[in-house]
């Protein structure tokens, strides 16, 4: 188990339903639910059975299984509200190369070991993204590698709200200004995009089609029970049964036609399934009627029936905080009672006091307000107390969402018995060679070699505000590469130098910032420069531009990260699933004799 490449567990892991994979499959799930249906499947059942034996039977590949391949490239990229290119993006110079298909400062040479499960290809393909459309308010890194930019509105400018489970008040964002020049809200580009969309579907995708969704095995569900032990159905291993050896397969009917018309308003599937989330479930159809007949709420009419409205991004809001437990009292309560049906235990007292709490954006807007105590996050906040996780499973002994209830600190799985990750112990290091980041930077001579940490910035969140004029004049005016005294003395390095920090993944060129406060044998960026602010050219690249923070990184993805199907160990969007680490990069760095810009 443990001897595989990492891209092979990868495989594995969307066969077997752990973790969602894009494209899914080598042939175009349009093109498929046709084919289904040509083959003489009618209903939903039959066209699911009519993919899974073709799965089965090996006809239909898997997109993971060769990522190479022209028709499993991603082709379309939507960058909104990350600096996905050089921000978040770990392994930057490699995704230039392949993905972008622009100039990278790359010169790290293909590993000798080879995939299995995932089809090689000796040399791989360049530029495999189509279409870059970036929506920001600054010209930040990945603006700068976008085909298109479109310019949203900044915070002032428009109605919005940010919410997170760490703190207990949603924060709302208020329109001061109108928009200036030609942008837009972020819900004004989207809609946009929508109804554009829907224009040209009536000439391009006019029938309504059927698409297939391969879905992976859920936390929070019955599928946290569905794979004991790790077997392969692929290899033959186990029989392929949906949803339970392997991933789960859905049939979604489409009409490209009506998408902005679903994008104005909310569907209902909202009143006949309910909503919730970890753990969490409550049918919300009476309020889901209120949307519509009460007189606080905009409805569209649609085909003769009027759907709440979810036009104006105000409208939006308002949908969400009413029917959130979080601030609609009436469905804390019922969120409760649910749980106390499941869990055996008395828990509606937590919400007692909320039943008439309905918070809207307008009573956002006036004052800072608490949310609702509910069972959707783990802490409780009664009478004033301090938000903190965990607090409804040890004061109210609510079973954890894990496999058997209680914390874990023995892990029985399979993949964490085999990777010797079942109990924390220690592990050494490997040494530097063994992550090969210098096998061509040091070819033919020897150099100082250091751990490179990337940490988030101490004084910026990732690239925003990192770059303007005061930030600049507190921090060097760039993002320095911090080293201590002893290494940069035996490395020629004076504090404030201009310095490459470089391996075969990329290079960095900025000022050296030599301190007393670093240990020896590591150096630090911090995350995150932006390649519009003092990116001179690199000497060691032969005068090409140097990159950012993230062009000497590269990811080790932790191969049992990838499990699923058995407990905690369950898929959920955001919550479980593989990291990218790129802890323990090694760089060397070295003075600049020539500085260009
Ligand atoms: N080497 C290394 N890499 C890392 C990390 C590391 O520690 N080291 N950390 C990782 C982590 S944990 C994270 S979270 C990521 C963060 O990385 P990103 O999320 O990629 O970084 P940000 O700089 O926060 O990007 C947010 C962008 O959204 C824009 N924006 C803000 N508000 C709005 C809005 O309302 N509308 C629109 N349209 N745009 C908006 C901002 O201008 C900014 O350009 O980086 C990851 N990458
Ligand atoms: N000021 C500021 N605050 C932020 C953010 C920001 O950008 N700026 N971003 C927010 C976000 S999205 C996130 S995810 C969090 C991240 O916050 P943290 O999780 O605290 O992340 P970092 O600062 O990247 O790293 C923490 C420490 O890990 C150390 N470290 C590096 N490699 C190793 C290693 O191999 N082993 C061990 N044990 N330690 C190591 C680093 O030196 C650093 O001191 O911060 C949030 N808060
Ligand atoms: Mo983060």
């Amino acid at each position: 188990m443990t001897a595989k490449h990492t891209a092979d567990t990868i495989v594995s892991s969307v066969r077997n339903g752990w973790m969602p994979y894009f494209p899914q499959f080598k042939q175009s799930t349009l093109e498929l639910g046709k084919e289904a249906v040509a083959s003489g499947a009618k209903d939903d059942e039959s066209i699911t059975k009519y993919v899974f034996e073709k799965l089965k039977s090996k006809k239909l590949e898997y997109s993971v299984a060769e990522p190479e391949a022209e028709e499993n490239h991603p082709r379309v990229w939507y960058i909104w509200r990350g600096n996905a290119i050089t921000g978040s993006m770990k392994g930057h110079e490699y995704a230039f190369e392949h993905y972008l298909g622009t100039h990278s400062n790359l010169i790290g040479k293909d590993s000798e070991e080879h995939t299995k499960d995932l089809k090689w290809y000796d040399i791989a393909p360049k530029g495999k993204m189509d279409l870059v459309v970036d929506l920001n308010f600054r010209m930040d890194s990945s603006a700068l590698y976008s085909d298109i930019v479109l310019p949203a509105a900044s915070w002032y400018e428009k109605a919005d709200m940010n919410s997170t489970d760490l703190h207990s008040f949603i924060h709302p964002l208020s329109a001061a200004i109108a928009p200036v020049w030609e942008a837009k809200t972020d819900w004004d580009i989207f809609k946009e995009v929508a109804r554009v969309t829907s224009e040209l579907a009536k000439k391009h995708l006019a029938e309504p089609q059927i698409d297939i969704v391969a879905g992976a095995l859920s936390h929070d569900s019955p599928d946290e029970i569905t794979q004991p032990s790790v077997k392969d159905w692929y290899k033959g291993e186990c029989d392929p049964v949906l949803g339970k050896t392997m991933h789960k397969l859905a049939v979604v009917r489409r009409d490209y036609t009506k998408i902005y018309e679903k994008f104005i308003t909310l569907g209902e599937n909202v009143k006949t399934k309910g909503c919730g989330a970890h753990g969490t479930n409550y049918m919300c159809a009476e309020e889901y009627d209120e949307l519509i007949t009460s007189n606080h709420f905009p409805v569209e009419k649609i085909d003769g029936k009027s759907l709440p409205s979810l036009k104006e991004d105000v409208s939006a809001l308002n949908v969400i905080l009413h029917l959130s437990t979080l601030t609609n009292g009436a469905l804390a309560t019922r969120a409760y009672e649910n749980v106390e049906k499941r869990t055996g235990l008395e828990l509606k007292d937590l919400a007692e006091g909320s039943g008439d709490i309905r918070i809207r954006y307008a009573d956002l807007q006036a004052q800072p307000r608490r949310y609702n105590t509910s069972p959707i996050w783990s802490g409780l906040m009664n009478n004033g107390r301090a938000y903190a996780a965990y607090t409804y499973n040890v004061d109210r002994l609510v079973p954890w969402r894990t496999l058997t209830g209680r914390q874990h600190f023995y892990l029985d799985h399979d993949m964490y018995l085999a990777y010797g990750e079942h109990l924390p112990t220690y592990k050494p290091s490997p040494r530097p060679e063994a992550y090969g980041d210098l096998k061509e930077t040091l070819k033919g001579g020897s150099a100082k070699v250091l751990n490179c940490l990337t940490p988030h910035g101490k004084w910026h969140i990732h690239s925003t505000y990192m770059d303007n004029h005061r930030m600049l004049t507190l921090s060097r005016g760039c993002e320095p590469c911090w080293l201590s005294e002893k290494d940069a003395a035996d490395l020629g390095i004076k504090d404030n130098d201009w310095v490459e920090v470089y391996n075969d993944h990329g290079v960095y060129c900025t000022r050296a910032c030599v301190s007393s406060r670093i240990p020896k044998g590591v150096c630090i960026v911090y995350h995150v420069p932006e390649r519009t602010v003092g990116i001179p050219k690199s000497q060691v690249r032969g005068n090409k531009r140097a990159g950012g923070h993230n062009s000497f990184t590269r990811i080790h993805l932790k191969p049992n990260f990838l499990c699923g199907g058995y407990g905690q160990f369950s898929y959920h969007f955001n919550y479980w699933g593989p990291i990218a680490p790129q802890r323990d990069t090694h760089v060397t760095v070295k003075r600049m004799d020539k500085v260009v810009f």
